[in-house]
């Protein structure tokens, strides 16, 4: 463990769950938990048969006047972070607030790729813990989150690149993380499609390669901590936007809100596009520029395309979901904005890059594009943990790396809130380190260059 913060809880943990009758379709366990309604094929034929509607996946509330923790974003941090709290350690009263709805930032907007393939060993340990989390998701939430392991490619197009393959390749390893580099003729086998000839503008010398990543279906995720976090007492408040934070002291004491004032010892910030607006409110200030990310997505067609390619020096990365679609993202736009309007210059580069790598698919039409925004950072990893103001966290700053991120970053978040110390898994990540020159630069596992 790391040593204590400052912020000693001053809260008392009362468990503040609903009872069995008040969580319509939901359930209380053997050992006393409460639990969302199971879905399960005979429960969809008792529904199918009886007519009743499902009940709500998450309920509304009016706002209280006082919660043990606000947590500011009901993407895929806020809402984990929640649920760990309230499950892992009793912590129910919360709540969490987002101006708009639930997944409606970037956690609705990735585009759903789980790896745990970075370069530092921190960076490594931390990434496959979500993994792990990820893996036993559907089982532990209930929820068919579709996670498909189906191995992830980076490609190297030059000795440079395969030299940082290479070396996350060991440091993967020594962590116990399966990745590997491959040879142009081994991607291949996985890869059919992809154009490994010597005549190409970039042409392939290898691929790290990393088994156990793969794609999941964000929604699901973020609808599956939702519902799991609702019924453990958790409230879950969208369209209520923090307007304000208050502090006394030194200490966080409560938000307000275009619903009103509320009143709390412990404030997370969980967002993502508007993270240092945010942490202004509560006089910390963030080392954080924010750039649209641009992702576009294909009509669907037979699968052809099991792994996940992504290849740096081209700038893309692709994946085929289980309904058929390839699934593209990019670089960040080279401008800081909090614009998320698509472009046509987007478009252009990304299919002209995307037929470099595999030229037979000229014909596909692009269905939709949209764009995200990203929290960058100096050194490419996030920032969570304590503040300079007492009881106001942070779990920002994850450029294009958050969403994979979310169980592990949600459960260390919910572990530093009960016991008042940031656990080791995260210690590296602090807002400290800015000021104390301890960087833990994760920009060479990019994706892609940015
Ligand atoms: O880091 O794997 C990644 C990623 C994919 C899209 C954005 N970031």
């Amino acid at each position: 463990m790391a040593p204590e913060h400052g912020a000693k809880r001053q809260i008392s943990m009362v468990g503040g769950r609903p009872s069995a009758r008040q969580a319509v379709g939901r359930l209380v366990s053997r050992n006393g938990k409460a639990k969302p309604a199971t879905y399960s094929a005979f429960g969809l034929l008792r529904h199918g048969l009886s007519q009743h509607p499902w009940p709500r996946v998450w309920r509304q509330h009016e706002l209280a006047s006082s919660y043990d923790a606000v947590i500011i974003g009901a993407g895929v941090h806020g809402l984990s972070t929640a649920y760990y709290l309230a499950e892992r350690h009793g912590i129910s009263n919360v709540a969490v607030l987002d101006r708009g709805y639930v997944g409606g930032g970037g956690s609705g907007r990735n585009t759903a790729i789980i790896r745990s393939n970075y370069l530092t060993p921190e960076g490594v340990r931390f990434y496959d813990r979500s993994v792990a989390l990820y893996r036993n998701m559907a089982t532990d939430l209930n929820f068919n989150v579709m996670f498909v392991p189906r191995g992830h490619l980076t490609l190297a197009h030059n000795d440079s690149s395969l030299r940082t393959m290479r070396w996350r390749a060991e440091v993967n390893k020594l962590q116990g993380v399966d990745s590997e580099v491959i040879s142009p003729a081994e991607i291949k086998q996985l890869v059919p499609f992809i154009d490994i000839s010597p005549r190409t503008r970039y042409p392939i010398l290898g691929a790290l390669y990393h088994p156990p990543g793969g794609i999941i279906r964000h929604d699901a995720v973020n609808w599956g901590y939702a519902r799991a976090a609702d019924a453990l007492g958790v409230e879950i408040h969208q369209n209520t936007e923090v307007t304000a934070i208050h502090t006394k002291a030194g200490r966080v004491t409560g938000v307000s809100t275009n619903r009103g004032e509320v009143a709390a010892p412990i404030v997370v910030n969980c967002t993502a596009g508007w993270a240092t607006l945010i942490a202004d409110m509560a006089g910390v200030r963030l080392p954080i520029i924010t750039h649209p990310l641009q992702a576009a997505v294909t009509e669907p067609v037979k699968m052809f395309l099991d792994a996940v390619v992504v290849s740096g020096s081209l700038h893309v990365y692709v994946s085929q979901t289980d309904r058929g679609e390839l699934v593209f993202g990019a670089s960040t736009d080279a401008y800081a904005s909090y614009s998320m309007r698509g472009s046509l210059e987007f478009t252009e580069e990304l299919a002209g890059h995307v037929l470099e790598l595999m030229p037979s698919i000229s014909k596909m039409r692009v269905l939709r594009q949209w764009s995200g925004l990203c929290d960058i950072t100096p050194d490419f990893s996030p920032i969570m943990g304590v503040t300079e103001v007492e009881g106001f966290l942070v779990d920002v700053g994850w450029g294009t790396y958050g969403f994979k991120a979310a169980p592990a970053a949600g459960e260390a978040m919910a572990q530093l809130v009960a016991t008042g110390r940031t656990p080791e898994l995260i210690a590296a990540f602090d807002l400290a380190r800015f000021s104390e020159g301890r960087l833990a630069s994760e920009r060479g596992a990019a994706a892609v260059g940015h």
